[in-house]
């Protein structure tokens, strides 16, 4: 083993992680990408022998940060140790030690010393209306900001459900005219919805790219299909109650198999593109419906106004 590797394997064994650990990550982050078993081994060097580390300037505008929170508090105790080994963030507000003027100086100074090669990673949506009046980072507006920005990078990912799709701000009536990068700017982006997303798909993302050298394939909303191709109704175990005969059984009847679905109390699986029941959250823990909560549609855009009432039936 080269050096690279060994300190990065040092580096894992002093925070706790085994090198088993890491290779049981790679290996479900292998399988969540859609790819093979035989690419776990090159996954893993993206890791611990990186031949790139692009930059990345994190912009966030109207949101609840818990997107970033999704990241940093994630499955794995040590994913946020793997996303800083891989990208090399330039600007985070949440994460950086740099505040006030300090902090201004700092994006500036690596937008113009990255231009055209940094990946800009965004969570929140952007107020159009009244200029853009609505919502201001040190005195500039996030309309101002993103126009500014966005433009110089070489890639843009809208994390979260409000950089995609404007979220919780756009829910009607909307005063500010909230909308999704992509929507605000009149631009394509990829799109990591989810409210918050998991952390997985942005991972799966960002090592795709350094992987194989492209973006991975997007569906029409912008969504990589490798985590957004299949409905949440589709992949639910809880479907398996009534479209299995032992299941049936086992509840007494069809319809006290069907009692175990949270369709009837609004569940939102069937219209929900997303992997949630498949990669689940904290640490393969659970996730919404697991936990005995009807999905609400959290990575389908406008889902505030679509999907609600939420506990009515569809
Ligand atoms: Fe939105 Fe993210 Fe929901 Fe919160 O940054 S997708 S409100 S989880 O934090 O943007
Ligand atoms: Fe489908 Fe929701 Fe029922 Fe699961 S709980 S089977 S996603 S309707
Ligand atoms: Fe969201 Fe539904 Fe998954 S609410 S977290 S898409 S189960």
């Amino acid at each position: 083993m080269d050096k690279e590797k060994r300190e990065f394997y040092e580096r894992l064994e002093k925070k706790g992680v085994s090198r088993r650990d890491f290779m049981k990550y790679c290996t479900f982050l292998t399988a969540s990408m859609g790819l093979s078993s035989s690419f776990v081994p090159k996954v893993a060097d993206v890791f611990a022998a990186p031949s790139q580390r692009p930059p990345v300037v994190w912009l966030h505008f109207a949101e609840c940060t818990g997107c970033s929170e999704a990241i940093l508090r994630s499955m794995y105790p040590f994913i946020d140790q793997l996303v800083l080994e891989i990208l090399s963030v330039e600007y985070h507000e949440t994460i950086m030690a740099a505040a006030g003027h300090q902090a201004e100086e700092a994006l500036h100074a690596a937008v113009k010393k990255y231009e055209g090669k940094f990946i800009c990673v965004v969570e929140g949506g952007i107020a159009t209306k009244f200029n853009g009046g609505y919502g201001k980072v040190a005195g500039r507006t996030f309309l101002e900001i993103a126009k500014d920005i966005v433009p110089k990078a070489a890639a843009t990912i809208a994390l979260g459900t409000c950089a995609a799709y404007g979220g919780v701000q756009a829910a009607k009536p909307n005063p500010g005219g909230y909308k999704g990068v992509g929507a605000a700017l009149g631009i394509k982006t990829l799109n990591i919805p989810g409210c918050p997303p998991n952390p997985i798909n942005f991972v799966g993302t960002v090592v795709n790219y350094l992987l194989l050298g492209k973006l991975p394939a997007l569906d029409d909303l912008g969504r990589p299909l490798f985590a957004y191709g299949k409905t949440i109704h589709d992949q639910c175990p809880r479907r398996s109650h009534f479209e299995n005969d032992e299941f049936v059984e086992e509840f007494g009847s069809e319809e006290a198999a069907l009692g175990y679905c949270l369709y009837k109390l609004g569940c939102r699986g069937p219209e929900t593109y997303n992997n949630c029941p498949i990669v689940k959250f904290n640490d393969g823990t659970s996730w919404p419906i697991e936990a005995g909560h009807p999905c609400i549609g959290c990575s389908e855009p406008d889902f505030w106004d679509t999907m609600s009432p939420f506990y009515e039936e569809m």
